[in-house]
């Protein structure tokens, strides 16, 4: 069966999201009461918020823990969904899927839609051109294998964050003197301002989502057919990531949220395949009201 919010509701078979050192649980919610429109009297989500989110003032990047004094920005600007309008319950946003099992926003900045953006650099392999390559990290927190991505900042647009994440985690930009900064932007500037295509938008089923708090993305596909505008990028992890490497994309690849429909749209994108991961977040994007 096809369900939906597995990753949110904890059912995956990925490493556990450890919310920054804590732990965790969430309540059981089965694949038939994930959508708010089912009875589910018995249904109580574990409340949680993260640590790092409990400082006062709290992190630049998060909002109060009380949301009333956002509430009116709810379903605005940065804070609009792809999927259209979202309701509020207590001044409370609820996620457009369903039920997560976990209420409050567990380790996410923000109340509602957190707009996130994810680079996919994509190239034939150099030693056999019939395999696509992308680059991927390992991300710090789960040890998987992800496209590279993070969050869009209010004040900052998603093509800045595209690039700026790319260089932070694969560049490993924030390592360095001012003159090797310049050098790695100036390398990636001509494969950055031409992008191949916005592959998706919206509604990210990761493991961080809460039932008032979750990721929305932007994957923007990068495609160098002919090699020439990654050939000189050297690879050093940064920031989030562990490890970067150029990954083969193949059918068995077990990427971090899911990761595997954009690999998925790209290659469809780049080879004129089948619909099949088009399809499959189009489901998605259909339940929740955007049929795009
Ligand atoms: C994923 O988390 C998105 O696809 C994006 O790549 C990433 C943003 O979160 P951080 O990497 O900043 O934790 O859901």
């Amino acid at each position: 069966m096809d369900s939906d919010n597995i990753n949110s509701r904890g059912l995956n078979s990925q490493p556990k999201y450890s919310y920054g050192g804590g732990s965790a649980s969430r309540f059981q919610v089965p694949d038939d009461k994930v959508e708010w429109i089912e009875d589910f009297e018995d249904y109580q989500p574990v409340e949680f918020v993260a640590d790092v989110l409990k400082s006062t003032p709290p992190p630049i990047w998060a909002d109060p823990a009380d949301p009333s004094s956002i509430a009116s920005e709810f379903n605005t600007g940065l804070r609009a969904s792809h999927h259209g309008e979202y309701q509020v319950e207590d001044n409370r946003p609820q996620n457009p899927v369903g039920r997560t099992g976990m209420s409050n926003r567990g380790c996410l900045g923000k109340w509602g839609p957190n707009h996130a953006a994810g680079p996919l650099v994509v190239r034939y392999k150099p030693e056999d051109n019939s395999v696509l390559q992308f680059v991927a990290i390992t991300r710090k927190d789960t040890g998987q294998l992800a496209i590279p991505g993070g969050m869009v900042e209010f004040g900052t647009s998603v093509s800045e964050t595209l690039k700026k994440e790319f260089l932070e985690e694969t560049q490993n930009l924030l390592e360095k003197s001012a003159a090797e900064k310049a050098e790695l932007e100036a390398n990636v500037a001509d494969l950055f301002a031409n992008p191949t295509a916005t592959l998706y938008q919206g509604y990210l089923d990761d493991p961080r989502n809460t039932d008032h708090a979750w990721m929305e993305t932007t994957v923007t596909l990068f495609f160098d057919a002919d090699g020439s505008k990654t050939a000189d990028l050297k690879l050093q992890a940064g920031d989030d990531a562990s490890q970067v490497c150029w990954a083969d994309m193949t059918d068995d690849l077990e990427l971090y949220a899911n990761h595997n429909d954009f690999v998925e749209l790209a290659k469809n994108h780049i080879l004129g395949g089948g619909k099949k991961g088009r399809g499959k977040l189009r489901r998605r994007a259909a339940k929740v009201g955007d049929d795009s």
